[in-house]
């Protein structure tokens, strides 16, 4: 069959196209892997400053198109859709980080509010065809006023992160109500994996823990341990961005797992896998608890379940495990590195490349 040209052309026109914002991100790099086995052609716009941080992307990198644009920046939007050509659009980009909303209010919702315009504004303008998916977040519900939490639960966001995420979800409603674009609005409670960013709690336990029990590292200041989260793996959350746009009409999806935890639970469990006692190890420091905490957070993701026939398939414990156990390996690996290059005759060099190593380790 493929041995005649127009045939050949018919295959590759049929390949499906995405558009990919925040593909650097621990989400970003989940999605990119799965709609390449789906036979997608992928476009990841990356921010030019943001060249050398494409690390969990490196894999990758033979095997998809990076656009250079920034979504506060809505001419570099439009051009990166009109490169891509795309089917669909995922918004993953933003300022995740709670904390430094905080310390950055105004920069987290130039991204994280905003940028979601410009994204929509950029499908409206190129091709309203194609299918949008907005990263929104269960940050939104923040002070919650029942438990667990579904798409009707009213928003009451603790953040200026927060309060972004529902600023970009009721536009994402607006553009579809205005305009009939096919935007849908994923309602992701905290999602992990190895892959996490090193200053979201879960990876600072694991990454501690492997560091700990190796002797890299003596302690781990922690804030609000009674923080209660709903923690579910990121790859199968990505699982469920693409099912929203294989739906037949667009709309709002809670994912969760439905099950809670303590920061508690998850330090005592994460130092339990490599034989510590944390107690030994945990110190409280009040200077990173919260302006305003989000104490409870837990989903209800039938309708996802019932629609998208969507399901998790890791389970918190398997999480815990699967993140303690990469971050022993990156440590080791870490160790092995420094300790031949401590071992070489230049010291010079010894200390550049460990520079080096530490800032890819950021
Ligand atoms: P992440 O690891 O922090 O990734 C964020 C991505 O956004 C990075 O690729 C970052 O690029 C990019 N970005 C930041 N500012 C940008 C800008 N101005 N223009 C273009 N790209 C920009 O976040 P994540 O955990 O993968 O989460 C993905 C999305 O889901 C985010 O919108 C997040 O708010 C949302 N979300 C996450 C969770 C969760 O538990 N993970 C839950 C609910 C919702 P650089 O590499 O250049 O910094
Ligand atoms: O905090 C408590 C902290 O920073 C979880 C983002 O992906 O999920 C994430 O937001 C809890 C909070 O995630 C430390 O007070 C205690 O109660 O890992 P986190 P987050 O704030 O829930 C949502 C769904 C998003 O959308 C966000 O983008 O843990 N906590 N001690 C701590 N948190 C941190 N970071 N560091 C601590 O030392």
């Amino acid at each position: 069959m493929l041995d005649y040209p127009e045939e050949q052309d018919e295959v590759v026109r049929k390949r499906p196209k995405a558009l990919i914002t925040g593909i650097t991100g621990q989400d970003g790099s989940y999605l990119a892997e799965l709609l390449l086995k789906k036979g997608y052609q992928i476009y990841g716009i990356v921010r030019p400053s943001s060249v050398s941080r494409v690390e969990r992307i490196e894999h990758l990198l033979g095997r998809l198109s990076i656009v250079p644009g920034d979504v506060t920046d809505l001419p570099s939007v439009i051009r990166a859709v009109e490169v891509a050509q795309p089917d669909e659009v995922y918004n993953l980009a933003a300022q995740s980080f709670v904390p430094t909303s905080w310390q950055e209010p105004f920069a987290t919702a130039h991204v994280t509010a905003l940028g979601v315009t410009n994204c929509l504004e950029a499908v409206r303008v190129v091709n309203p065809a194609i299918r949008f998916y907005q990263a929104s977040s269960s940050e939104m519900f923040g002070n919650a006023q029942e438990s667990p939490q579904n798409e009707q639960t009213p928003f009451h966001p603790r953040s200026p992160y927060g309060v972004s995420k529902v600023y970009g979800h009721l536009i994402t409603v607006n553009y579809r109500e205005s305009y009939g674009i096919f935007a849908c609005s994923g309602i992701l409670f905290n999602h992990e994996s190895p892959r996490r960013g090193e200053d979201f709690v879960t990876r600072k336990i694991t990454r501690a823990a492997a560091r700990i029990a190796l002797g890299l590292q003596a302690k781990l200041q922690l804030g609000n341990l009674e923080a209660k989260r709903d923690w579910g793996f990121a790859g199968d959350y990505v699982e469920a961005m693409w099912r929203m746009l294989q739906a037949e009409s667009p709309g709002e999806y809670v994912i969760a797992t439905g099950v809670v935890h303590s920061v508690r639970e998850f330090v005592e469990k994460a130092f339990e896998h490599v034989d510590l006692d944390w107690r030994e190890f945990v110190e409280v420091d009040p200077r990173l608890t919260r302006p305003a905490e989000v104490h409870c957070l837990v989903g209800d993701a039938t309708k996802a379940r019932r629609e998208l026939r969507w399901a998790p398939r890791v389970a918190f414990e398997a999480l815990v495990d699967m993140m303690v156990d990469q971050d022993v390996e990156k440590a080791e690996k870490h160790e092995n590195l420094g300790r031949r290059y401590r071992g070489s005759n230049s010291l010079k060099e010894t200390e550049e490349e460990s520079q080096v190593v530490d800032a890819r380790q950021r």
